[in-house]
């Protein structure tokens, strides 16, 4: 099926399969591993030069998971489960990558991905019912469906600071960090970014470094992970319960389970009982829900969430023995805990009673420009050998308008999300038939436990195929009254929480110019999928289906 078509492009591939696949990280391999269930034939294309998307990339320094290993794994092989064997309570990047490679050498996954291309355009053919994608190195694949699995949080920010192609030494960016080892020890080293990969990075930097100074823009609240080993027997035990695990599971809030779901508000409890509890969960560690999860109304009253954002305070207080450092770290009255993503960190706040750590407020003193010797703030300069940018990405919507995707007859999803990034579910968009996001805005996705959500659109996606199949249909498209319901919907469970407050990345504030909309639903996974089986009952309500022509390219995939 492939030849050297394409000129100016040695090796530039044409394909047809009957889905085409943007991605492979632990999306795509899900999706190529169902499609082949399923007998449907597929083509993934992904940039990088093999698999792992998020856990390819991010190689920085102390990279590792906030979800329990055990729990941030693949659900569809009982025989996967059974021979994994995880290390670590919270994998690091590198158990991580071994891994997704360990899936997709056995289930062969990679004879269907085309490496190190990245896909520039996806064109639906509605005379044709066809999507056709173009790649940077030439090749054109049709496909009757699309499924985009780029990721949430794949499309790395570099702010543009003047100077920055002056700098004489090393510049790295912790979402692109480089394959071979970084020598770190003994140099100056200069971080800018206090996100939750800063958070990870600067701890395990500084050990390293001659000097670490961190520019911390926004102080962030953090809670100890508490990481460490996982035993043979303490995972065959979880392994044994996993039928009982994946049925929980997909009844939370966030795709995890484990620890106690709060059953009353926080003023039902006297401030020495909530205080007794809060240092029970600060000690235990993990989860993200360690703290947020100890009542029910810490996401939406903003007293109560100030509460457990003034023990947080206190931590830090108590952790850093230089009282002006941990002002500076103690995050704003203005700031809910919770709004801007809490990490989960080793030692974060500990690290700065290091000597050789010098904590940098930007937002008091500005970084003016990059020089070639390190970098100028409104009144100091500072030197480094390595400049390392832990800036965040344009996330949930930039690897996805980074492609230019439309329909021939003009509907282009750069116009469709001006206003915002508008779906039905966060999986389809009114306007583009045939075309799928896993884990898109408007879907629970960055709120959740990533894989179990992959794991959910990626067999909803393939009941549906099934179900279309089966009725002879060849075209689905949502619907735009049932796009506006949803999108309304998702709107006012945000609003009636305190998560849209934050200037995160959630509502797009930290990409000049992206339109503030609170992206990721939070209505909870256990609702989202309760609302996605009700839809399903209701006959795809939402859903147009309809069967068109059957031209000399399509697939035999819909039933004559
Ligand atoms: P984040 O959470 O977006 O953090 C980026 C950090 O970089 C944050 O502290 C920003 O400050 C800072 N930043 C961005 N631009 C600048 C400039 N121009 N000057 C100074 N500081 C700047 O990204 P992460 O990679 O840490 O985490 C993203 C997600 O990946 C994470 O939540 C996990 O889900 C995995 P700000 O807060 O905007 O003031």
């Amino acid at each position: 099926m492939f030849q050297a078509s394409n000129i100016g492009h040695e090796n530039a591939d044409t394909h047809h399969a009957d889905v085409l696949v943007v991605g492979a990280g632990l999306a795509g391999l899900y999706i190529l591993y169902s499609l082949r269930q399923r007998g449907l034939t597929a083509r993934a294309f992904e940039a990088a030069s093999d698999v792992g998307g998020t856990w390819y990339w991010n190689r920085y320094p102390g990279a590792r998971v906030d979800v329990d290993s055990v729990q941030y794994s693949y659900n569809f092989s009982d025989e996967l489960i059974r021979e994994w064997v995880w290390t670590e309570k919270f994998a690091s990047q590198s158990e991580l990558l071994r891994y997704i490679n360990h899936v997709a050498d056995r289930f062969d996954l990679r004879r269907d991905i085309r490496f190190n291309t990245r896909v520039t355009s996806a064109v639906f053919d509605e005379n044709a019912n066809l999507w056709s994608l173009k790649t940077d190195q030439g090749d054109i694949a049709t496909g009757s469906y699309c499924i985009m699995a780029t990721g949430s949080l794949s499309a790395p920010f570099k702010p543009n600071l003047p100077g920055l192609e002056s700098f004489g030494g090393d510049c790295y960016q912790t979402a692109t960090w480089p394959h071979e080892e970084v020598k770190l020890s003994g140099k100056r080293i200069g971080i800018i970014g206090t996100g939750s990969t800063g958070i990870q990075a600067i701890p395990v930097l500084a050990e390293q470094a001659k000097h670490l100074t961190v520019f911390q823009r926004t102080a962030q609240y953090t809670t100890p992970a508490r990481n460490k080993p996982i035993t043979v027997e303490e995972q065959r035990e979880f392994n044994s319960c996993h039928a009982e695990y994946y049925n929980k599971v997909r009844h939370t809030f966030s795709g995890v389970t484990g620890f106690p779901i709060p059953t009353k508000c926080l003023h039902e409890d006297t401030p020495e009982e909530r205080l007794a509890y809060f240092e029970k969960r600060w000690k235990e560690g993990g989860m993200l829900q360690s703290m947020l999860g100890t009542y029910t109304d810490i996401n939406i009253n903003a007293k109560a969430n100030e509460i457990v954002a003034n023990f947080v305070r206190d931590k830090i207080h108590e952790t850093v023995n230089d009282p002006e450092v941990a002002a500076l770290l103690a995050p704003s009255k203005d700031l809910p805990i919770g709004s801007k993503r809490l990490p989960i960190d080793t030692d974060y706040y500990e690290t700065y009673n290091r000597k050789n750590v010098t904590l940098v407020d930007v937002r008091r003193d500005p970084i003016e420009h990059i020089t070639p010797t390190g970098l100028k703030t409104g009144s100091a300069e500072y030197n480094f050998d390595i400049l390392i940018f832990a800036t965040g990405f344009d996330a949930m919507t930039g690897a996805l308008l980074a492609i230019d995707i439309r329909t021939e007859s003009g509907a282009r999803l750069q116009d469709l999300w001006s206003q915002g990034p508008d779906s039905y579910l966060g999986l389809m968009v009114a306007g583009l038939p045939n075309f799928f996001i896993i884990n898109g805005p408007g879907s629970p996705s960055v709120k959740s436990n990533m894989i179990i959500t992959i794991e959910h659109h990626t067999d909803w996606i393939m009941d549906l195929l099934d179900y279309v199949s089966v009725k002879g249909f060849d075209r689905i498209e949502a619907t735009k009254q049932a796009q506006n319901d949803w999108v309304e919907h998702a709107r006012e469970v945000a609003e009636a929480t305190l998560m849209p407050i934050a200037d995160s990345w959630y509502v797009g504030a930290n990409i000049p110019g992206k339109k503030r909309v609170y992206m990721p639903y939070f209505g909870g996974f256990d609702r989202y999928c309760k609302t996605c089986d009700e839809i399903v009952a209701d006959g795809y309500r939402g859903f147009t289906l309809s069967r068109l022509k059957k031209t000399k390219n399509s697939s035999n995939f819909a039933a004559e």
